[in-house]
């Protein structure tokens, strides 16, 4: 079943992906395993074969749209399993301007709301005033910074800088993450934590919290 979603994933066919995601569910495979054993590792082959050349552009959109779908049934279930402690922190997150690519950031945004945390999700292609403003007006405990384009890596750090012209960069804790993004790049663009994934991102933030 797992295979076949790949497949379908690959092949960019929603209906197909849609019915096979909720048939794997309904034979009782985890929300998760499927996300991380079907869909993930799809879009990215997805990404190689455009790389490759083998694919273009709009069967690398495809294979974005027909995850999206599936993250669309599975996300849900992830949330739904909320984990039962009080939130005593806000995590705001977004994908920097420039950038469009959501599917990894939604993956750590629905991991942290269904660990307890309130999640607030800007979205894609998020302006730097934004941020910004939204710190101002939310006064999160953390921001989380997605970028997957190293054209767009650099804002993070501009998001970084302009929390510190606000007055504001000592009172949130900066998370990046990101394909491209490593623990190295955040160290040199100030941050306080980079995950590598949506697991990691919930494990240091709830340390961080105690
Ligand atoms: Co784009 N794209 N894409 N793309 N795309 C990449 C990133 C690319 C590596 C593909 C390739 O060439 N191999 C390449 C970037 C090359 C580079 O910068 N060096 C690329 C390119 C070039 C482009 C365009 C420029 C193509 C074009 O137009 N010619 C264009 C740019 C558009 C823009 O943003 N302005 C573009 C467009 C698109 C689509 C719209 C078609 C689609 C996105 C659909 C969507 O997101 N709704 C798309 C896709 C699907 C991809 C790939 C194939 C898959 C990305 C993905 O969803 N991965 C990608 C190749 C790849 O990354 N292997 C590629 C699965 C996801 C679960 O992983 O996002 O890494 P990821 O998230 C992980 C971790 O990184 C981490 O946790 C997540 C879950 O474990 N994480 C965080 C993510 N954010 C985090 C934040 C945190 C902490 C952890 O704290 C805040």
């Amino acid at each position: 079943m797992l295979n076949q979603i790949k497949k379908a994933i690959l092949e960019g066919e929603i209906d197909s992906v849609q019915d096979l995601v909720k048939k794997a569910l309904e034979e009782g495979t985890d929300a998760l395993e499927v996300l991380n054993k079907a869909c993930i590792p799809a879009v990215e082959k997805a990404g190689l074969l455009f790389e490759a050349g083998d694919y273009f552009l709009p069967e690398l959109i495809a294979a974005g749209e027909a995850t999206k779908t599936a993250m669309d049934i599975l996300l849900p279930e992830v949330k739904g399993r909320k984990e039962k402690w009080k939130s005593v922190a806000t995590f705001l997150i977004g994908t920097v301007e420039g950038d469009v690519h959501d599917i990894g950031k939604t993956i750590v945004a629905s991991m942290l709301s269904a660990s307890g945390f309130d999640v607030i999700d800007l979205g894609i292609d998020v302006s730097t005033e934004k941020f910004v403003e939204t710190v101002r007006e939310m006064k999160p405990e953390f921001v989380g910074l997605s970028a997957l384009l190293t054209s767009t890596m650099p804002k993070q750090k501009t998001v970084i800088e302009a929390l510190k012209t606000a007055g504001l960069r000592e009172d949130v804790k900066v998370f990046v993450g990101g394909a491209p993004v490593t623990e190295s790049w955040a160290k040199s663009i100030g941050a306080d934590c980079y995950a590598q994934d949506a697991v990691a991102a919930v494990k240091i933030a709830k340390r961080l919290i105690g």
